[in-house]
């Protein structure tokens, strides 16, 4: 018998999970538990589709290695930010694997734009491409890209504002009409950092392409990425901000922001954000959220960073990234 039940799907969504554990609670009792059945998280997250939430854990705040000893089981390398050169005030001063996440100093991050109009026609939450901006999965631009990456809820903010949007990439696809499933499945995304003067708005300003050292050059990725899990193939790819608009956004398509690469592109992120394959998740403090992504996009929603202060903790866990990526060397590290 499990010491974890798994309740599927989130609410208001056809994927996801939330775990109950049967123990004590706390952070320190589930942590204890689910290292004394390590198959245990990881086998929900991936029957639950890809998104776990795990609520009541706040005093993770409070004892952050709690944070990273999760993380360590849902994968061999949970990523060091000080040895990956991350900005140092982002990382945390006694975890470096913990990625901090915040509008307050010493992080400052600015949450992104508001969507505009800030509600859909029926006075909705903005969801999907293009009306709603930032789908994303963590670290495309990286050859093997990370797995799973797992939030925690330090300081949220009050719910209607600051949520964190998930996409389910796998029912998205087999969704696909067959003769484009066919055409995706034989093509790649070109991913880069949002710092490589890459981004779609840089390119149609016409900024002049900044030479890229190997290490930061954009990487292809397979359109539709095979779970090395579940074996599902899963819609793999991100928008304006982690594809490179210069040369890509589709290896061996036309490129450029008017060409047939972004046409795709376009269309793809418009059917995997439509709402039936969205969670919304508001933040309640404590909340961890665990998402796949090899298997899910996600973005972040506007919130009055003039009036509210958020801060979230981010560890990124690899190296399982699929048969694709079978004996490669680390693209994003200096030779
Ligand atoms: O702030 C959020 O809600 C999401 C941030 C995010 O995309 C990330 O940390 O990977
Ligand atoms: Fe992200």
């Amino acid at each position: 018998m499990s010491r974890f039940d798994c309740l599927v799907p989130l609410p208001g969504a056809g994927f996801g999970g939330r775990i109950r554990s049967c123990g004590p609670p706390g952070a320190a009792a589930l942590v204890a538990a689910a290292e004394a059945e390590p198959e245990a998280l990881p086998r929900a997250l991936a029957e639950a589709g890809g998104v776990l939430l795990i609520p009541g854990m706040g005093a993770m705040a409070e004892d952050a290695a709690l944070l990273l000893r999760l993380s360590r089981l849902f994968g061999p390398e949970v990523e060091n930010y000080r040895e990956t050169g991350m900005q140092p005030n982002m990382i945390h001063p006694e975890v470096p694997e913990i990625f901090v996440v915040s509008n307050i100093p010493p992080v400052h991050r600015a949450p992104p734009a508001r969507p505009e109009p800030p509600l859909t026609a029926e006075g909705r939450l903005p969801v999907q491409f293009p009306h709603r901006r930032g789908w994303h999965t963590d670290q495309s631009y990286r050859r093997p890209p990370p797995d799973i990456s797992l939030f925690l809820a330090v300081v949220p903010v009050p719910q209607g504002q600051g949520q964190t949007l998930f996409a389910d990439g796998a029912a998205a696809y087999d969704a696909l009409p067959e003769a484009l499933r066919a055409r995706v499945d034989g093509l790649d995304g070109l991913h880069v950092s949002s710092t490589a003067g890459r981004r779609r708005e840089a390119v149609l300003e016409g900024a002049a392409p900044k030479p890229l050292a190997p290490h930061h050059r954009p990487q292809r990725q397979p359109l539709a990425r095979l779970h090395p899990v579940t074996g599902r193939r899963a819609l793999y790819l991100c928008e304006y901000g982690q594809m490179d608009w210069l040369d890509g956004p589709i290896a061996e398509l036309e490129p450029g922001p008017h060409g047939e690469g972004a046409l795709l592109l376009e269309a793809l992120v418009t059917h995997l954000t439509q709402p039936r394959f969205v969670y919304v998740h508001e933040w309640t403090a404590g909340d961890l959220v665990v998402w796949d992504n090899r298997c899910t996009v996600h973005a972040a929603t506007w919130f009055d960073a003039e009036r509210l202060e958020r801060v979230m903790w981010r560890t990124t866990v690899s190296g399982n990234p699929g048969a694709a990526y079978a004996g490669e060397a680390k693209s994003w590290v200096a030779a």
